[in-house]
């Protein structure tokens, strides 16, 4: 900026009398903001060998914005141990970060300038780091036309039609973001695959997103159809037994390593949702699967093979997965992993977790969240999700015995299997901001933290992105992360508390439609299916009188999920068909209680929108109103869920809505006319 003298005093007039006076910001520097830093030390008080990509990357960040001690980067076979992470060690004068490898150095540069930000303590470090998981990575649902299944950020980061030639500054930019919070690993195009990403052209625009990436320690990966040796090599079919069908796989394999050498292998959704797969030829999911690990295997590539598959049988769809993949437990390669959502049905605000998890004890499993709030208001409400991945990674599934909890299972800690992965689909896109709603930033961030450690709790995880994106000041800072924290759970309250799931508007999965029962269609894919309402009761009993998923489930968790006394009420209408006068413990009914929730989660959103309007001299305008707009629909969205809820399910109970509650703004027939025209990609 250039200022003369009277512009000058005027601006700092302005700061002086107006504390709180910040600038305007787009979000699009994420939680790499560095406000208040105009430069960091100067190159002479860094020490390194050596000037890799990696390491210039690495002194820049510090040229950029350290202001602490002298820091020297050294490499450190003896830390091997560590894999990519990091000791950190300080005195007064300078700061040491050792790895064995050079992004584990970068990674130690972004863990001193996060604690620089979040104003921690940088003087006495005596820091050790290992990440929780060797595989931490983001999956896009990015098809080649831009557009982005689930996405609610705008179109697709990769601009296919301009690469290889053009190259968006954001690539990088998306790099190091990744990087600064250690996702290592990017899968580019959606798992709904077009055969088209292996043809040779587009894996011309993958080896520049890959050679971007690079330096930033992230791996390349993509999804594949499973049809395309068919599609695209014109073979007879793609049965994974045929001959030709291995070979074109090979044909294709070696070609991408001679372009991108580093690359991290397949991501597969087979039989699932229509997509083409193994079962096709009759063969298994198995087969399937190795036929494509053989091939990856001679280069140091994976297999993550998706068990997202179910169909419109008689049975229940939670439990699908775990009947199909349990029985293939032990055939796969030592380079397959298992890519198992976290619940057993879809992504919903809450479910109970996948018992897979507990199950194939032979076989390399991972973890597969959803960033992208497709069940959860999209890009407009703000929902926090570290508490739902904390809950599925501190879920015990007594695998062997008490304390198997799913981040045990599936980091390493009880060792049974070769690979450590963890997975979420991204919430990001072309907007500005990324993440269409700047809180949504926090999802990506909080994964990518937990991907890298699984211990780091949600209230820590909500602290570091605040301060970072917005400001240190406790008075922001406290109020704002209880919202963040309590945000899950109000989401729940307001959508479908007690274990209810499911109960979308078909299709584009925005907002209520409980009374969803449309003629011809999958009634797998209708609310009614899994809500079950009648006069006698609410919820889908799947204990061992109902469709018995309780016993996919170890023991002692079968029992008590088949008991009704003794189910979690978060999940009792997930497990139990429940009578709408049943006692619960608050010894109200479970009809007042499922709409005391629902309540609750009104009053939670219109207490958020109180909490952020004071809160507004800590934020630069054009985030406060960007976040105040979106506060409003996810307020007028949190009471039509209830109504549209209460007042459908009130047709079965027969019961008064309690007295002390809002009573409905809405009637249910004019909700049930509303039919939102938003796109769905599939
Ligand atoms: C990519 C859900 C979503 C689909 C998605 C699918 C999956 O069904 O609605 O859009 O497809 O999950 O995870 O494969």
């Amino acid at each position: 900026m250039n200022f003369n003298l009277r512009q000058l005093a005027f601006f700092l007039l302005i700061c002086c009398c107006i504390p709180s006076f910040v600038l305007a910001e787009d979000g699009s520097q994420l939680w790499l903001r560095f406000p208040h830093i105009k430069q960091g030390i100067s190159s002479n008080q860094i020490f390194v060998k050596g000037n890799s990509a990696t390491i210039n990357i690495a002194k820049k960040e510090l040229i950029n914005y350290w202001q602490g001690q002298a820091v020297e980067l050294k490499t450190d076979t003896s830390l091997k141990s560590l894999k990519d992470g990091f000791k950190i060690t300080s005195d007064p004068k300078k700061i040491t970060i050792s790895s064995s490898t050079e992004i584990g150095l970068l990674y130690g540069v972004y863990h001193i300038l996060r604690l620089q930000e979040t104003k921690a303590d940088t003087q006495n470090l005596n820091i050790t780091e290992k990440p929780s998981y060797d595989v931490r990575i983001l999956n896009h649902w990015d098809n080649l036309d831009r557009t982005v299944e689930r996405g609610y950020a705008g179109y697709s980061l990769w601009k296919w039609d301009e690469l290889p030639n053009v190259i968006s500054p954001r690539y990088e930019a998306y790099a190091r973001a990744n990087a600064s919070i250690g996702i290592n690993s990017v899968v580019l195009n959606n798992v709904n695959a077009s055969p088209n990403i292996l043809k040779k052209d587009y894996l011309e625009k993958v080896k520049v997103l890959a050679d971007i990436f690079r330096p930033y320690g992230i791996k390349v990966y993509l999804s594949v159809n499973f049809s395309s040796p068919k599609v695209l090599g014109n073979l007879e079919n793609s049965d994974p037994l045929n001959k030709s069908v291995k070979v074109w796989w090979k044909d294709k394999t070696s070609e991408i390593y001679k372009l991108i050498p580093d690359f991290g292998g397949f991501l597969v959704k087979a039989n699932s949702e229509g997509q083409p797969g193994p079962q096709d030829y009759g063969r298994t999911h198995a087969d399937g699967a190795n036929m494509m690990a053989d091939v990856l295997k001679p280069f140091g590539g994976i297999v993550m093979w998706r068990a997202f598959v179910y169909n419109p049988t008689p049975e229940d769809r939670a439990k699908q997965a775990y009947n199909e993949f349990v029985p293939l437990d032990g055939k796969f390669r030592d380079n397959v992993i298992i890519q198992i959502k976290n619940g057993p049905v879809d992504f919903q605000p809450r479910e109970a977790f996948s018992p897979l998890f507990g199950a194939m004890k032979k076989t390399s499993k991972m973890v597969e969240f959803q960033i992208t709030q497709e069940y959860l208001g999209f890009s407009n409400h703000l929902v926090f999700l570290a508490p739902l991945f904390k809950e599925t990674l501190d879920s015990d599934t007594y695998a062997f015995g008490k304390g198997s909890s799913i981040a045990k299972i599936t980091d390493g800690t009880l060792k049974t299997t070769q690979l450590s992965a963890i997975a979420a689909v991204a919430n990001i896109g072309e907007d500005n901001n990324w993440t269409g709603h700047h809180f949504a930033q926090a999802n990506w961030y909080a994964f990518g933290r937990l991907a890298w450690n699984n211990d780091l709790t949600s209230d820590h995880i909500a602290d570091e992105w605040l301060k970072q994106t917005f400001t240190t000041e406790t008075n922001f800072v406290n109020p704002i992360k209880n919202m963040m924290l309590t945000s899950r759970e109000t989401a729940v309250d307001y959508m479908m508390p007690l274990g209810l799931h499911h109960i979308f508007a078909n299709e584009h999965h925005y907002g209520p439609e409980p009374w969803g029962d449309y003629p011809g269609a999958r009634p797998d894919w209708t609310p009614v299916y899994y809500h079950k309402a009648d006069a006698n009761g609410l919820g889908f009993d799947r204990t061992m009188s109902g469709s018995n998923a309780v016993s996919q489930y170890n023991s002692p968790l079968k029992e008590i999920y088949n008991n009704i006394n003794t189910t979690p009420e978060n999940l009792l209408l997930w497990f139990h068909h429940v009578p709408w006068d049943y006692q619960m413990k608050n010894n109200k009914s479970m009809w007042d209680n499922l709409a005391y929730k629902y309540d609750k989660g009104v009053k939670g959103v219109r207490t958020y929108q109180k909490i952020w309007d004071q809160v507004e001299s800590y934020v630069d305008k054009e985030r406060f109103f960007a976040v105040q707009s979106k506060l409003k629909i996810q307020a007028k969205d949190a009471f039509w869920w209830k109504d549209a809820c209460l007042l459908y399910f009130q047709g079965f109970s027969k019961m008064p809505i309690p007295y002390d509650i809002e009573r409905p703004i809405h009637e249910l027939e004019d909700l049930k006319k509303i039919k939102l025209n938003m796109k769905h990609h599939n």
